[in-house]
Parts: structure tokens; C-alpha cells; sequence
């Protein structure tokens, strides 16, 4: 298997995170990774893209459901606790799992919009776009908070749920995007999984803040 990526994308390392935790060999292709050929030649422009034999399949929950389908035996030696879901989705609770999931994806995005509208000197403070992003990127968080246990979203497991919002929150906090801390059971989850195998093998480094090319003006609707 091989594996387009950049190393700070949220979205990539909840699929590294899989592999690593399933034990299962794969070539990385980080040079090939952001607005690459490679990633620019899927439709979506974005990694991660996995090819698995003449397999190519982009979109991370989608890669993450394929590797736990196709290599359902796969387990690391590390044998870390608690283990690795072998699913995408508990089976008894299917459809709430599955918005959970839907809604970390939506607020992992919009946390990445942050982060790459600034580079282009667009920030909440003169986008009421990106304002919404930040709102949409926090009632998100305020209502995971409330789904989350003290065991993360599948007690027992170390669940997709986990790793999903695990990746973008250390990635919020590691670049410096917006404050999210606050909330205990969601500071316990992310706190909790830091010291795991997987977690340590994929680190987010941390870049020097950046620097607006220009400033956008907030449009005042007066
Ligand atoms: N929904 C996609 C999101 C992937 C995504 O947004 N990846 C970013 C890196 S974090 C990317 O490649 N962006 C390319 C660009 O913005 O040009 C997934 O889950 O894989």
C-alpha cells in the first residue's frame, strides 16, 4: 500500500494512525503529498489518497472504512488498550456513530479553513464567512462535549470517533489556530491518547506563525 500525504494533515493522520495500529505496511509519500500531481489528480485536490494494488481511493473516513473491511485480522503486536474498533461504526448504534462522525468531519473542516484562510490574510475578524466557520467549528465542539463519554465516544474502544477529533484538535492547538480548550471531557480525550504508539509515531510539528500576504478589509453591513 502506499500513501499520499502531507505531514500536518489532520485528515491523513487518522489514516496513518489505522495502519499503524493495524500493523499494516505502507510506503508514505509525503513529497507527493499536498497540491501535488498526485493529489491535484483526484478530483477533490486533497490527501490523503491511498492505493492499495490497482485500488485508489481518496477521502480519509472512506480509506478508514476500507482498511478495516479489507483487513479485518490486521492487529498491531503492540497490543496497546484499549484496542483499535474494528469498525467505522458500532453495528448497535450505526446511525448515531456515523453523524458523529459526519459532524467531526464538518467541524475538522472548518477548523482547516481557519488555518488556510489566514494564509491568505482572511481571519473571523474580517470574513463574516470565516466568523461562521469559527462559530460552526465551536457549536460543533459544544455538542461533542456532550456526546462524548469519559471513555471517548465508544467506551472500551479506541473508537474512529476518537482518532477523528483526537487528529484536528492537536493540530488546532500544535498551529495555533483558534483557542478550543475548555471543555473537560474533550481536554480528557485528547490528554488521555497522547502517550499512545500511534499517536507518538505520526507527531504535527509546530510552524512559525504566518504571515497575512494581504489584509482583507471587513465589509461593514452598514
Ligand atoms: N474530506 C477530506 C478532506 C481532506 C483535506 O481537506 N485535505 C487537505 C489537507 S488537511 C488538503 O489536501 N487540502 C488541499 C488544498 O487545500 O489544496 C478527507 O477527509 O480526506
Amino acid at each position: 500500500m502506499k500513501l499520499y500525504y502531507s505531514e500536518g494533515s489532520p485528515f491523513a493522520r487518522k489514516v496513518r494512525i489505522v495502519l499503524i495500529e493495524k500493523g499494516l505496511a505502507f510506503e508514505s509519500d509525503v513529497a507527493n503529498g499536498l497540491r501535488s500531481p498526485e493529489s491535484a489528480s483526484t478530483p477533490t485536490m486533497a490527501v490523503p489518497v491511498l492505493e492499495d494494488g490497482a485500488l485508489r481511493l481518496w477521502e480519509s473516513d472512506l480509506i478508514v472504512d476500507y482498511l478495516l473491511r479489507t483487513y479485518p485480522a490486521a492487529e498491531s503486536p503492540a497490543n496497546t488498550q484499549p484496542p483499535l474498533t474494528p469498525w467505522l461504526a458500532r453495528p448497535d448504534n450505526h446511525w448515531q456513530d456515523m453523524a458523529t462522525l459526519a459532524m467531526i468531519a464538518t467541524c475538522a473542516a472548518s477548523m482547516v479553513n481557519l488555518r488556510l484562510m489566514l494564509s491568505d490574510g482572511i481571519t473571523p475578524e474580517n470574513s463574516d464567512y470565516l466568523a461562521r466557520q469559527k462559530t460552526r467549528f465551536e457549536r460543533c465542539l459544544d455538542a461533542l462535549e456532550k456526546t462524548v463519554t469519559d471513555e471517548g465516544f465508544a467506551p472500551g474502544w479506541f473508537s474512529i470517533m476518537d482518532i477523528a477529533l483526537i487528529c484536528p484538535l492537536v493540530f488546532c492547538e500544535t498551529r495555533g489556530v483558534t483557542a478550543w480548550r475548555g471543555r473537560p471531557k474533550l481536554d480528557a480525550l485528547v490528554d488521555r491518547h497522547q502517550a499512545r504508539p500511534s499517536l507518538l509515531a505520526t507527531p504535527i510539528s509546530a510552524l512559525p506563525p504566518l504571515a497575512p500576504r494581504y489584509i482583507v478589509e471587513r465589509r461593514s453591513a452598514a
